[in-house]
């Protein structure tokens, strides 16, 4: 009895100690808005602003790329009316304790030197002294995509180590209540500070000059890249002489593109993931122009900021999706899984796309191939699951959400048609003609929506291509 006690106690303990150490949050940790394409409108933000609070997020930066008075005409005041909107912003910011991060992106067109530099200092310190006035306490200054069309830029570290110096030493001797400045560099990812063994001269002078209160933000290696390690943390740390911030690109969509130009075809709708587990100053998330569907990788980006070394990806993205969309989260979750992998030829992030089904796909083409036995069944369970779950979202998702994502579940729809299509093709050993057509229409649809490309899309590619091949070669015979 006396064993069994101690026992219990000993594991009492041991649960006490392991399972409580302490969640050590990333001081700064939040939601930049700082896609291209259309901005939020102040109610989005209002609504972003209160999730924040909600997942004990504690920033959001604002900087739409696409406000003109926040880049192309930064040195312009905002209108009366776009003020007020901005000043009601702010409270609702402060009333749920969450930093309303200004940032302006001067870059396009700042002057560094002589008359016209003092000119341009003068009207950025106007700009931020607005905002000062209707509450803002936190400040950033960006100067990424200055590239031209041959992928070069013009800028110059030094010069603009000077400018942010100035702006930081001009606020801080004025005001008491500012935070230090953050800012974005012009070279902000890894693979473009560096060349060769040493850095590139925009980035060492930079670094060399910049005021080290002035938090810099950067995105990895890659503009959107698979993940951040410790290391390469700690190496861009070395590199900035200071604990730099994440600007992390995942769940933004302002890059998935169709040739005719329509932005945001592809929903990020996975979970953050593969983010170093370290110490880190701050993290800010870029969501996608869809606001509510920007929610879900989003909030598991809250449940990471607020304990990195703990943080699980598929646990957090499960209970977010329960937290988010009660009953309806399994077929959620299902529309989801199609919908994870962002990729092209600069960037890539986000798991892959629906992978059991696209196991189930790829042994059944396989198996094919190596004629070997066909084994239907997990494939036409995965279909049947999509189709289901497509439906039950179409039917019974709320507006708010189906304004956002209903491109997508009808592309989705399209697809597992054509999948079952697909399926009855192989088992019939004859290529159905509609297939073709539905795999048409699929293309058509793609100027509004992009799914599961190498899943469910995929194996009707396949399938095509497994029959009209042998059809060809029974043709030869
Ligand atoms: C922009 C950002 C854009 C994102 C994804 C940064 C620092 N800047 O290529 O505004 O939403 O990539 O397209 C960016 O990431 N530049």
């Amino acid at each position: 009895m006396k064993i069994f006690k101690r026992v219990i106690l000993l594991t009492l303990a041991a649960m006490l100690i392991g399972g409580s150490a302490q969640a050590i949050p990333i001081p700064l940790r939040g939601v930049v808005e700082g896609f291209y394409g259309t901005p939020w409108t102040f109610k989005d933000r209002a609504d972003i602003i209160d999730f924040c609070r909600q997942n004990n997020l504690n920033s959001y930066v604002y900087a739409p790329k696409d406000d003109p008075y926040h880049r192309e005409k930064w040195r312009k005041s905002y209108p009366a009316d776009k003020l007020a909107e901005m000043k009601n912003l702010v409270a609702v910011a402060k009333k749920n304790d969450v930093r309303f991060i200004f940032a302006v992106s001067p870059g396009l067109d700042l002057n560094y030197k002589g008359s016209k530099g003092d000119e341009d200092f003068r009207l950025m310190i106007r700009k931020l002294d607005a905002m000062y006035e209707i509450g803002v306490r936190d400040f950033a200054i960006f100067f990424d995509d200055l590239k031209d069309d041959k992928g070069r830029h013009h800028e110059d570290g030094k010069l603009q180590a000077e400018f942010l110096n100035r702006v930081q030493k001009n606020l801080h001797e004025r005001y008491k209540d500012v935070a230090p400045l953050i800012m974005v560099p012009t070279e902000y990812y890894y693979e473009d500070m560096v060349k060769g063994d040493g850095l590139k001269p925009y980035t060492k002078n930079l670094a060399e000059k910049l005021d080290p209160r002035i938090v810099v933000l950067y995105t990895g290696r890659g503009v959107v890249c698979d993940g951040i390690t410790n290391e390469e943390l700690a190496e861009a740390n070395k590199i900035f002489g200071r604990e730099v911030g994440v600007w992390w690109n995942y769940p933004v969509n302002d890059y998935s593109l169709t040739p005719d130009g329509n932005r945001n075809v592809k929903l990020a709708l996975g979970a953050i993931e593969k983010l170093p587990t370290g110490k880190i100053t701050a993290i800010f998330f870029n969501p996608m122009e869809q606001v509510q569907m920007s929610k879900i990788a989003l909030a598991t980006g809250a449940i990471y900021a607020n304990n990195p070394a703990t943080y699980e990806a598929a646990q957090a993205w499960d209970r977010v999706l329960q937290e988010q969309f009660g009953s309806l989260a399994p077929a959620m979750k299902i529309f989801a899984e199609h919908s994870q992998h962002m990729e092209n030829s600069w960037a890539k992030v986000g798991p892959p796309d629906a992978q059991e089904f696209a196991t189930a796909a790829f042994n059944l083409v396989n198996a094919w191939g190596k004629k070997s036995f066909l084994d239907f069944a997990p494939l036409e369970q995965e279909i049947d699951k999509t189709e289901r779950a497509v439906n039950i979202l179409l039917r019974r998702l709320p507006q708010k959400y189906l304004s956002e994502c209903k491109p997508q579940l009808e592309q989705l729809k399209r697809i597992t048609k054509a999948d079952r299509v697909a399926l009855e093709s192989l088992k019939t050993g004859q290529l159905d003609p509609q297939l073709k057509i539905l795999r048409e229409e699929i293309a058509a649809n793609e100027k509004q929506a992009i799914i599961s490309e190498e899943a469910g899309r995929k194996f009707i590619d396949d399938v095509i291509k497994l029959l009209d091949t042998q059809t060809q070669g029974k043709k030869r015979k």
